[in-house]
């Protein structure tokens, strides 16, 4: 058994809570041994990886490794957020009875952790010295090498974190125990894995997967679903899938922040890593804040409203990141970032990566390259034309390899939010941007939003569904609790966002493609939406939001047909009168939903009904 005093010692880690926690699941798991780790370890686990193969090199300073095949994405059918009061059962989030979760996740973890180390991962999933920092320290316990050197890159880590906390009993207990992932029956009846977020116990047992969310617990788990419930449990805060950027006007010298949720997959990285397009570039300048997480709250002294990204790096989406899309996401992953791709194809001759959208074509060559099981691609029979990489494989890299990032993004403070946006992958009905200026249409807007399902999870990928707010992933009490604190958080704010409805998915029905040119130029209609908060812009009002008019809309060098313009800057009413009765179906699941969700919903369909256009 580990000597689990002495490597707590030896990192000199003190706080008596963290190691009684530490020694209990030592015990429970029966590790081998017990690491404690620090960023400063970083390069040593990395040679480790490398000697043990669990990394292989990629390039100068960059790295490859491979999934489990069958664990490819975050489960959301095997996910779980559990508590002590039946109250906190919502529609998504899957609640158990913590008094049942417990013991069963423990049952499976009990000894499954033989023969192996268990690193200790003290983490702050916070700038430092944020105002909501008391809600952002954890502790995970992990037996997987890879997921210790994701988590370096995705928080804050260091025994720093969790020494000398105003209560030594407050952080997160995040458990990750790997199990045999050859023997979990994925995705069958007898699926073994669970992904348990017992909120609050402020304790996360996640079980049978060493991949993205299902297994760095300090992102999804704790910066989402843990966040989430103690934000509405204190009353002080929201936790949203949203990303996060500032929009610098030199001209002017303004500075404008927007935060906002699309689902998984479906453009928040490539958002928050935009460059102005080249016509706008002189003018404008977008800064990273964060492409996955944000905190709000309401600022003491400002009463404004903030946000803060709580990671500290990118987990992004590798399909289709190219020179063209996202050359800043390309550069965060350049030669010695220490960056790690998971899943995409590898030439192991020449250390090469590729992934679908890298390039139009994959390298002509075969030679040496493998997809992203490991099988050879000269090896492939003729006419398969399977995928080379997976279409969720991913790169992590740290926030401080991304070029654009914004200059403040480690400052306690946090900065003033100025526009809320929510947006998915909808092939029709939404145009490119409709502005929302009352709060309770904003939030019923974000309610309903619905958008078609992505491969960031197993199983669901295309399915039209409603994801509320995107978080319906993360949701960790009940839908009418959250619209209600959502409301009450936003409402106590004193200078009111800007609420809009974006689309950059919108499709040609006959040809399918994409209406609008997407990636950088979705600055444009971001820059509209600033101006009508500020009255430059008047838009024309439609039921459902305000829409710009094509002048309005600075068009400068962007490629697009008269046809398709009209038509992204357009409402279909018929089809959207049929979208109120689909929407009254899904808020109707909710118990609790606020009156003036309701109201809000009453007021779009009638002015739907009215219109005359
Ligand atoms: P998660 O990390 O899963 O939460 O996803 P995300 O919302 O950060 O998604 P991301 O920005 O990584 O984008 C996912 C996919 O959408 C990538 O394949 C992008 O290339 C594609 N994408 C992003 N923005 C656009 C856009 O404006 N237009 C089009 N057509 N595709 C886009
Ligand atoms: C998502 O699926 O929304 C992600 C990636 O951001 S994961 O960390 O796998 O959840
Ligand atoms: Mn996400």
């Amino acid at each position: 058994m580990a000597d689990v005093e002495a490597a707590l010692d030896h990192a000199g880690l003190k706080n008596p809570q963290v190691r009684e926690y530490v020694r209990y699941w030592a015990d429970l798991t029966g590790a081998e041994r017990v690491e404690v780790v620090s960023a400063a370890d970083d390069a040593r686990l990395i040679a480790e990886a490398l000697a043990e193969g669990e990394l292989e090199p990629a390039g100068d300073g960059l790295y490859y490794s491979r999934s489990y095949h069958k664990d490819t994405a975050r489960s959301e059918e095997r996910t779980i957020v559990a508590t002590n009061d039946p109250k906190d059962k919502g529609v998504y989030n899957n609640w158990r009875p913590a008094s049942e979760m417990t013991p069963l996740l423990e049952d499976r973890m009990r000894g499954a952790s033989a023969g192996k180390t268990m690193y200790v991962i003290p983490y702050l999933m916070a700038p430092p010295g944020n105002a909501l920092e008391p809600y952002a320290t954890g502790v995970q316990l992990t037996d997987t090498r890879t997921v210790v050197l994701h988590m370096i890159r995705m928080s804050r880590v260091g025994v720093e974190y969790v020494e000398n906390l105003e209560d030594p009993n407050q952080f997160v207990r995040a458990v990750h125990v790997t199990g045999d992932l050859e023997n979990l029956g994925q995705g069958t009846p007898d699926d073994e894995r669970y992904f348990v977020t017992v909120a609050d116990e402020r304790t996360i047992l996640h079980y049978g997967s060493s991949y993205g969310g299902n297994a760095l617990l300090g992102k999804i788990a704790h910066g989402l679903r843990q966040a989430a419930y103690d934000g509405w449990a204190s009353g002080k805060f929201l936790a949203e899938q949203y990303m996060l950027i500032g929009i610098h006007d030199k001209e002017t010298g303004k500075d404008y922040h927007i935060c906002g949720g699309f689902p998984s997959a479906s453009g928040k990285t490539n958002l928050a890593m935009m460059l102005a397009p080249d016509a706008l570039g002189d003018r404008y300048h977008v800064s990273f804040y964060g492409d996955d997480i944000a905190w709000l709250w309401v600022d003491e002294t400002s009463g404004k409203l903030y946000g803060m990204n709580p990671e500290y790096g990118v987990f992004g989406v590798a399909k289709d990141t190219n020179e063209t899309t996202n050359p800043t996401a390309l550069a965060s992953v350049g030669p010695g970032t220490q960056a790690i791709f998971t899943n995409i194809a590898y030439n192991p001759t020449t250390n090469e990566v590729w992934w679908e959208g890298r390039t139009p074509e994959p390298p002509a060559d075969v030679t040496g390259w493998l997809d992203w099981k490991g099988n050879p691609i000269a090896d492939r029979e003729a006419g398969d034309d399977s995928p080379w990489a997976h279409p969720n494989s991913r790169f992590t890299t740290t926030l401080d390899n991304v070029p654009n990032i914004a200059a403040d993004y480690n400052a306690a403070t946090g900065v003033p939010i100025d526009a809320i946006i929510f947006g998915g992958r909808t092939r029709d009905r939404e145009p490119l941007i409709r502005a929302i200026t009352d709060l309770a249409e904003g939030v019923y807007d974000g309610l309903t939003l619905g958008a078609e399902a992505t491969f960031a999870a197993e199983g669901v990928d295309g399915q039209l569904r409603y994801d509320p707010m995107s978080n319906r992933p993360f949701m960790a009490y009940g839908e009418g609790d959250y619209a209600a604190h959502y409301l009450n958080i936003v409402r106590a704010a004193k200078d009111q966002p800007i609420f809009a409805h974006v689309n950059w998915f919108q499709r040609d029905p006959e040809d399918g493609h994409f209406l609008w040119p997407g990636y950088r130029d979705n600055l444009r209609p971001l820059l509209w939406l600033l101006q009508l908060k500020h009255g430059e812009v008047k838009g024309r009002q439609t039921p459902v939001g305000i829409i710009p008019t094509e002048d309005e809309l600075n068009l400068e060098g962007v490629d697009i047909s008269a046809e398709d313009l009209q038509k992204i800057l357009t409402i279909d009413v018929d089809r959207w009168r049929q979208e109120m009765g689909f929407r009254e179906e899904h808020l109707q699941q909710f118990d609790g939903l606020p009156e003036e969700i309701w109201e809000a919903h009453r007021r779009v369909a009638a002015a739907l009904d009215a219109d005359e256009s």
